[in-house]
């Protein structure tokens, strides 16, 4: 018999309301020997209960629901608590009901219960990890999308085909004639096209979501005094990065984020690249360079109101592709000649800032994200997919063997997609992605 187990679910935090939750076969007596409600009330299935939780020296009003297994979120019986108040209360009824014979939940565990007990796929426990850790919306559609489940089905029913194709083969091996031998064959052949199509399209939206979750990395530079600091601080509107007048102000890396249009871009503002003999500078140059060769797009600044320097010239052959010409300080008189792909703005009055984000999406995000393809973000479901697909282009590959070997070829595609369905009854993973969730869930 599994313990009962209990955690606070809502957020720890000030909060109008906090929720515990209790799941397992004794919650409901657990519950009972602290909760009494008040008058007439009676503890049904489904049905909020007004009553008492006794503390021991004091007394808490509260609301208690009570889902009666299987129809419940873990599909044991489940009882929560809405409590009114702060967090000391909320660890206080915790605690009571730990004394009551409870355990501690550990992360994750109320998911990894719905999970063995059938009431979510091991698809949709992952996205609910996804969740609670997303932080942009662009992210968080994409974990949705998955706990609805469209793509466990999907994946679910691509193993079926294969499975059919193993019976298929299975049989032909039994009676092996020839004719048949080649009938069987050909279907085989053109079912696993078919597979091989479903499974790139999602991996390739895949890939590119995940592009997405990671947030894109811009990296700013430009020679020192041209304003990277100044625009560091006009994209994020706050004044994160130091600003002055003397050159070589910036030493580290500076990084800061952004949302826009649901998508995450990280800003590294960097030390102005120039001819140092300063240790400390010099080793902030370097990390400038790195930081330009790493990026998914580059800001080079430059300073308007001067012609271009050596410096610029240098600066400007580190980067590597796609890249976008800042021209900066346009509120004072330009000099500067007019620069291939060049944008202007002015740092210190925030002019053209909006134009510029809409610039660098543009580079970057190439096609309209289309949310309704089935993918998913997840790094694990996407190096299973890789997996499956690399299985199935080996499978192509090994295409005049034996129906015996690619009998073999084709269980090792569905293994592969059992990493996401969860059926290969591989404990490893399990366990491994229920780690990954917070107490609570
Ligand atoms: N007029 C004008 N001055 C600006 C603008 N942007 C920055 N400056 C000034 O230029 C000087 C250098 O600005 P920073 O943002 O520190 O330049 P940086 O490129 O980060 O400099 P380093 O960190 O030393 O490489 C400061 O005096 C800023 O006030 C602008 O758009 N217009
Ligand atoms: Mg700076």
């Amino acid at each position: 018999m599994k313990k009962t187990i209990v955690a606070i679910s809502t957020p720890l935090g000030k909060g109008a309301i906090s929720i515990v939750r209790l799941s397992g076969e004794n919650a409901i007596e657990i519950a009972q020997k602290f909760f009494m409600p008040i008058g007439k009330q009676k503890i049904e299935h489904r049905k909020m209960v007004l009553g008492w939780f006794d503390l021991g020296e004091a007394k808490e009003k509260c609301m208690m629901v009570y889902f009666k297994s299987p129809n419940s979120f873990t599909g044991e019986d489940v009882v929560e608590f809405q409590i009114h108040g702060g967090t000391t209360l909320t660890r206080l009824i915790q605690a009571k009901l730990i004394e009551g014979g409870a355990r501690l939940a550990e992360n994750g565990e109320f998911s990894k219960r719905a999970f063995e007990n059938g009431k979510i796929s091991l698809a949709e426990a992952e996205s609910i990890v996804d969740e609670i850790n997303s932080e942009s919306e662009a992210e968080l559609k994409a974990s949705l999308k998955v706990a609805s489940g469209e793509l466990f089905k999907e994946i679910k029913s691509i193993q079926q085909d294969l499975t059919t194709l193993l019976a298929q083969i299975e049989v032909t091996m039994d009676y092996p004639e020839e004719d048949e031998n080649e009938v069987v064959r050909e279907d085989v052949f053109n079912k696993m096209t078919e597979i091989k199509k479903r499974l790139n399209d999602i991996l390739s939206l895949s890939k590119q979501k995940a592009l997405i979750k990671k947030g894109i990395n811009v990296a700013i530079i430009g020679k020192t005094n041209v304003g990277k600091s100044s625009l560091l601080n006009a994209i994020i509107g706050e004044n994160k990065a130091i600003v002055t007048d003397i050159e070589g102000t910036t030493r580290d890396v500076v990084d800061a984020s952004i949302d826009y249009n649901g998508v995450r871009f990280n800003f590294y503002d960097t030390a102005g690249i120039r001819e140092s003999q300063d240790e400390v500078e010099k080793i902030g140059i370097e990390k400038s360079k790195k930081t330009a060769q790493t990026a998914d797009i580059t800001l080079l600044v430059l300073d308007g109101s001067e012609n271009i320097k050596e410096e610029d010239e240098r600066t400007k052959k580190l980067i590597k592709q796609p890249y976008i010409i800042v021209v900066n300080k346009t509120d004072k008189k330009r000099v500067l000649e007019k620069q291939q792909n060049e944008i202007e703005v002015s740092a210190k009055n925030k002019t053209n800032i909006e134009k510029l984000k809409k610039e660098i999406f543009e580079k970057t995000i190439k096609e309209e994200i289309n949310f309704n393809g089935l993918a998913t973000t997840n790094e694990r479901q996407i190096e299973a997919l890789n997996e499956a697909f690399n299985q199935v282009e080996e499978f192509f590959k090994e295409k005049d063997e034996s129906l015996e070997i690619l009998s073999l070829l084709i269980k090792k595609v569905w293994q592969s997609l059992g990493k996401i369905t969860g059926e290969t009854e591989n404990e490893d993973i399990i366990s491994l992605i229920f780690s990954k969730f917070c107490v609570g869930k």
